[in-house]
């Protein structure tokens, strides 16, 4: 049972400051001490450093913003967390913002090309160059990764690894008309607040699996977006939206995961520890902290 615990202090995907400090504070509150108690060995290379690109040799393309600063993050990572994969050391990524993943799940799909991504998140974040309104790439990484939209140069690195039947979101309530549009025309599956009111967490995670891996023998991807929680769950993060998942559901979510033992990837994602006050970021971080050890093994009893 190995691990590595990669910290990627980017920002760049969205507009808010701070998010690039949440692998610092996960790691200062004893994320890789917890995971030791609970068996595994735990290697943490430090925070990965990445090259500066000054926003005035980054200007938007189209309405992209940030696109080769994100884009050289996302490479970088792809590349390490590749190199874990490969070395049989389960990558344990922290966020960042979102679009980090585009790294992350390109790292995985290196190495197992027949996994499957389960996405918790409020949001989609499966925009094109076409539908994107806020140009803000956290909101658009799962396009990328499907190969949808009009291609972009700069990240042309990315190929198409994921196929649409291999994706199944939990946690949805804030889409934008375009990512409607897109889900219904790709027929992506995904489980919104509705369903998890409707069916109960347990149901619907069985239901995302049946989707995504029928047989239980498919390595999966997760990919947890702290803003899938209600925001008095995880206050701290950049695009709050209420009406989320409780604590306990978002932790189940984790934890039936683990139990298939096919974990192959983990993100915790959008932590932003410079929003509201002392306690509720004290909070949030312990919420990320939490959700990893559960999709790592720990059990309540
Ligand atoms: C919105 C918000 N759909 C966008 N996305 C967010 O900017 O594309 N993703 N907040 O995490
Ligand atoms: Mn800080
Ligand atoms: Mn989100
Ligand atoms: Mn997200």
């Amino acid at each position: 049972l190995r691990l590595k615990v990669v910290g990627e202090p980017i920002s760049g995907g969205q507009p808010k400051a701070g998010v690039d400090h949440a692998p610092i504070h996960l790691v200062n509150a004893g994320l890789p001490q917890q995971l030791k108690e609970i068996g595994w060995e735990v290697h943490f290379g430090g925070h990965h450093q990445f090259e500066e690109i000054e926003t005035t040799n980054d200007p938007p393309i189209g309405k992209l913003k940030r696109p080769r600063l994100v884009s050289s993050v996302c490479k970088a990572v792809a590349d390490t967390v590749g190199a874990h994969a490969k070395n049989g050391v389960l990558p344990v990524t922290i966020g960042g913002d979102h679009s980090l993943a585009m790294g992350t799940i390109s790292g995985t799909f290196s190495q197992y090309p027949d996994a499957c991504v389960i996405w918790v998140d409020a949001h989609a974040d499966i925009n094109t160059i076409e539908t994107t309104e806020s140009g803000n790439i956290h909101g658009m990484p799962v396009s990328f990764l499907l190969g949808i939209g009009t291609s972009v140069p700069e990240f042309s690195w990315i190929k198409p690894v994921l196929r649409p039947e291999r994706l199944v979101y939990i946690g949805l309530r804030d889409l934008d008309i375009g990512e409607k549009q897109l889900l219904k025309q790709h027929g992506i599956k995904a489980f919104s607040m509705h369903e998890v009111d409707k069916y109960g967490i347990g149901q619907v995670v069985e239901k995302a699996l049946d989707h995504v891996n029928p047989g239980r023998d498919r390595p999966i991807h997760l990919s947890f977006d702290v803003d899938a929680l209600d925001p008095s769950v995880a206050p701290s993060t950049g695009t709050p939206v209420r009406g989320g998942l409780t604590f306990r559901e978002g932790h189940y979510i984790c934890e039936a995961i683990w139990e298939t033992g096919l974990l192959i990837g983990l993100d915790i994602m959008e932590v932003n520890p410079s929003l509201e006050d002392q306690k509720s970021v004290e909070q949030t971080v312990a919420v990320g902290c939490s959700l990893i050890r559960s999709a790592l093994g720990e059990t309540l009893l």
